[in-house]
């Protein structure tokens, strides 16, 4: 199936570049904008690729951009305008960014939709004028609570020992939503409110939630085992790993994270268990395939997508990670 995407997606690059240099404004000109805000993260790079595969299957180019600050984010989209593209889609590296980027796409005479993280105008407020597919954020977070309160469960451990380590990244509405679903659900399991130790993180990456996690652990050495959860596969990874570089054993930690990308499988795929225990999958082939036919559609025929689309997630572990992927399409 990778195999045949990826000939899928080179035949189609292939031909809309020969077609660029085409005069007739037929399809394969169409250019489309994806910039996303961190693009090492593999939950990124699946939404270009499965953007890709849209445009290999309709023959449109998927312009892709990473934009890790505003002012390239501007510069972006004033390229895509120059480039000739019709419209883009963004998640932005700040949501606050929000009437900056409606102003600059409008001036540019561009179409803009907005994945992951919804934009916010200068109150705070959602900007529900822009065409946005999220994730139903505070459920996943909730299933990531119940999660992680079941396998406390399942380990006999008493909550009154356990330390929850929340990665939090409150600058964004979805990660505090996500945060908060995990808390909501695990105080209605019956852990203790005071056992929750926030642990803010200056980025949202691997490292960023690693610095944060280490101050809260070496803070707390009386806590016997640790639960981490975040916004993210990789705000939890960084909890599992300054738990292990603080010498807890992997078997004292249960992290559960949100993605189930490269990063999540990785961890599932070491001979021996670490402390990163489950994933929420939630599937870049709608936020990526999905949303890049909902632009080429918008631009070419004049049907403007849905404004809402908040997508789910299913809980995967280390044993049945496969099959959940599989039964998102995902692989
Ligand atoms: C946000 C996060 C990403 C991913 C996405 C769906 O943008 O930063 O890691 O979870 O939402």
């Amino acid at each position: 199936m990778r195999i045949l995407n990826s000939f899928a997606l080179a035949a189609g690059l292939g031909l809309s570049t020969v077609a660029g240099f085409a005069t007739s404004a037929m399809a394969e000109d169409v250019k489309i904008g994806f910039i996303v805000k961190q693009p090492e993260e593999p939950w990124f790079q699946d939404e270009w690729k499965f953007a890709d595969q849209a445009g290999a299957e309709k023959g449109f180019e998927v312009v892709k951009i990473g934009a890790t600050d505003g002012e390239q984010l501007m510069a972006a989209i004033d390229n895509l305008a120059a480039q000739g593209a019709k419209g883009f889609i963004v998640c932005a590296p700040d949501v606050n960014l929000g009437p900056a980027i409606v102003a600059r796409a409008e001036a540019a005479g561009l179409k803009l939709m907005t994945v992951d993280d919804r934009l916010v105008d200068a109150s705070g407020a959602e900007i529900e004028s822009v065409v946005h597919m999220g994730i139903s954020a505070r459920k996943i977070g909730e299933t990531v609570g119940e999660a992680l309160s079941a396998e406390i469960k399942a380990r006999g451990w008493n909550p009154a020992e356990v330390g929850a380590l929340k990665i939090s990244y409150d600058q964004l509405p979805t990660a505090v939503d996500r945060t908060g679903g995990a808390v909501d659900a695990l105080l209605a399991a019956g852990f203790p409110e005071a056992n929750i130790f926030d642990a803010p993180q200056t980025r949202t990456d691997t490292e960023a939630a690693l610095n944060a996690a280490t101050v809260v652990l070496n803070q707390n050495p009386q806590v016997k085992y640790w639960i981490a959860f975040g916004l993210n596969d990789e705000a939890v990874l960084g909890a599992v790993r300054a738990a292990e570089s603080v010498g807890i054993k992997a078997t004292d930690v249960i992290g559960v994270g949100i993605g189930g990308a490269a990063s999540a499988i990785n961890e599932f795929e070491k001979p021996d268990a670490t402390g990163f225990f489950g994933t929420v999958v939630i599937s870049p082939k709608r936020h990526g395939y999905e949303t890049a036919m909902n632009m080429y559609e918008w631009v070419t025929n004049g049907v403007e997508p849905a404004k809402l689309t908040l997508t789910s997630g299913a809980l995967a572990r280390r044993d049945d990670y496969k099959q959940v992927l599989a039964d998102l399409g995902v692989n």
